[in-house]
């Protein structure tokens, strides 16, 4: 008998996807975690059910919650992932040379193991040295943090569940202060098609945190919507106000979907998409 997965998103849509077999299913104390291998997109890492992340569109994701804040800025030394437990955006941070340190700070213990486990192409990178593995609430992680990181990237979950604390005034102003000058932080920022009504309450609050507060998009196949978001904030650094053009140029060999044109097209907003987020042009 076929087995399918079956996310159901917003307004009676979902993604539907044939599994092979269930790999691995345990419920922390945050989530339930399962690792489903599928004939469309390989294994796939689902938390509480929804898709976070699969072997064949991965690379959708973290190339750009990555490359386009990280290529910002002239020399990223310190760099911090909050969430991300499945290691994929690390392993592009650490593609960028500069790199000296990759604080990853998950809550959950669950998901990196079974990511290094199960997803060894995504979660492989775990063991640079080059990667400090905080297992531990984001949220007061970075109320410690005062002016240690150049590039902040908010990995989360969606804002429900254990995630939700990340999409707050609080979080994102202790985010600020936690980023050196010339800083710049990255958040997933929903689906402007399945969460209109999620971005539209998040920008406002990045916007009572950080003066500059952009936003960037691209498609990716297993999310909601099929099309994805992120937040660009900065105190002092404008997208595209700067762009390292030639480590750009040695990253996208490495890369499937990023090279300098996506850099620049990005930032190009439909018009429904300038109007959840309000951006004035
Ligand atoms: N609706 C799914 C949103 C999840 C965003 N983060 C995924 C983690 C991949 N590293």
């Amino acid at each position: 008998m076929d087995l399918w997965f079956t996310e159901y998103q917003k307004d009676g849509f979902g993604i539907t996807i044939k599994v092979k077999e269930s790999l691995f299913h345990e419920v922390s104390e945050f989530q339930t975690v399962d690792i489903i291998d599928t004939e469309a997109f390989g294994r796939m890492l689902l938390l509480d059910g929804l898709v976070m992340t699969s072997e064949k569109d991965e690379f959708f994701y973290h190339e750009m919650i990555s490359h386009i804040p990280m290529l910002s800025h002239p020399a990223p030394k310190k760099v911090l992932v909050i969430g991300g437990g499945d290691g994929g955006t690390v392993r592009e941070v650490l593609k960028h040379s500069s790199v000296e340190k990759v604080v990853l700070c998950e809550i959950d213990s669950f998901v990196v193991d079974a990511c290094r486990r199960y997803l060894p192409t995504i979660a492989g990178v775990l063991d640079d040295p080059r990667v400090d593995i905080q297992i531990r609430d984001g949220i007061d992680y970075i109320a410690e943090q005062k002016d240690q990181f150049d590039i902040i990237l908010v990995d989360s979950t969606d804002p429900m569940g254990p995630g939700e604390g990340l999409f707050t005034e609080e979080f994102y102003k202790n985010v600020n202060a936690a980023l050196k000058q010339g800083g710049i932080m990255a958040a997933q920022s929903e689906s402007p098609v399945a969460n209109k009504r999620e971005m539209s309450l998040m920008y406002p609050l990045l916007r009572k945190a950080f003066p500059i507060v952009s936003t960037f998009v691209g498609p990716i196949p297993t999310y909601p919507g099929g099309y994805w978001s992120w937040a660009f904030c900065s105190n002092d650094v404008k997208p595209l106000g700067y762009f390292d053009e030639a480590r750009a140029n040695e990253i996208t060999i490495s890369c499937k979907l990023y090279n300098s044109d996506i850099q620049k097209a990005a930032f190009v907003l439909p018009n429904f998409v300038k109007e959840i987020v309000k951006e004035v042009h």
